[in-house]
């Protein structure tokens, strides 16, 4: 894929997407969704990579769905639109690999939805997240009335969703809806380490955590218990029996491909 959007760099098993639409405030277009497709494909192809960063240049992570290409749609190209994000960020969720969302800025709208599709959230101080879909006459597309009640409560994603107030990083911490906040300079250092450290560990264990707690939030208990032992089951006389033999034997583990 030729990107224009996003800036691609890989190293140490982590590969950092930088949206670059920095004129727009890196608002989400069709050019960007069908470049996300390709990197969430190549992604999870690639053995070199272990854990996937997405931040935005400039003063935004992401202001929104591109409101100058929206404004013309009928409705179904709207519906199409919508549909089109959702699958997107579902690809993100779905992707066997985990996604931290590094939060620099405005993250609104479709970017705050962004942010919420990814698998944990960093965001420095500066960051602003918000849903000002209302202020526009709008709703949500990209699933944020679903993942946001789900990630931080009814009664705050209510309030988000139906006030339009943007929140700064620390209010987003204290309702859980990131996991850290650092200073501007220490975002993509402190995204990058704790990418890091999930790359040393078991990758056969990392992918099917994430996926076992991805399928378990939409089953009920007992059906989720179940996947997890199957899952537990398929470590041993695999990378699981190797990470347990290195620890009794004082040992780096040494991962099976
Ligand atoms: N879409 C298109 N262009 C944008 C967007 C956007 N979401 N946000 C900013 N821009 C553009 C501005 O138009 C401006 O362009 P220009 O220089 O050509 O005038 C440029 O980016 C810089 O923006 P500002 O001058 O406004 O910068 P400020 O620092 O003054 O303000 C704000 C920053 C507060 C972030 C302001 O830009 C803003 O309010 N942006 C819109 C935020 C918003 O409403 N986002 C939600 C959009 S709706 C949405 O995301 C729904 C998602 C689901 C869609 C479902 C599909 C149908």
């Amino acid at each position: 894929m030729d990107y224009r959007i996003l800036k691609v760099t890989a190293a140490g098993g982590v590969a950092t997407a930088t949206i670059s639409r920095p004129e727009a405030l890196n608002a989400l277009n069709t050019r960007f969704f069908n470049e996300m497709d390709a990197l969430i494909d190549e992604i999870a192809d690639r053995g070199d990579v272990r854990v996937l960063i997405l931040t935005g240049e400039g003063k935004a992570f992401v202001a929104g769905a591109d409101i100058a290409e929206m404004v013309p749609m009928t409705q179904l190209q709207a519906t199409e639109f919508s549909e089109m994000g959702q699958s997107t960020f579902r690809g993100l969720e779905l992707l066997d690999k985990p996604v931290i969302a590094a939060v620099n800025g405005f993250a609104l709208g479709g970017g705050c939805e962004l942010a919420l599709a990814c698998d944990i959230r960093i965001a420095s101080t500066k960051a602003k997240f918000g849903q000002p879909e209302v202020n526009l006459g709008l709703i949500p597309g990209y699933a944020a009335t679903q993942r946001l009640p789900r990630l931080i409560g009814l009664g705050a994603a209510l309030q988000m969703l139906l006030t339009a107030e943007a929140i700064g990083a620390d209010e987003a911490l204290r309702l859980g809806l990131v996991q850290k906040v650092v200073e501007p300079d220490q975002l993509l250092p402190a995204a990058l380490a704790m990418a890091q450290l999930i790359a040393s560990k078991g990758p056969k264990a990392v992918k099917l955590i994430k996926r076992v707690v991805r399928q378990g939030v939409l089953l009920d208990f007992e059906s989720g218990c179940v996947l997890e032992s199957e899952k537990f089951g398929t470590l041993f006389e695999n990378e699981g029996t190797e990470g347990m033999k290195a620890f009794l034997e004082k040992r780096p583990a040494n991962w099976p491909a």
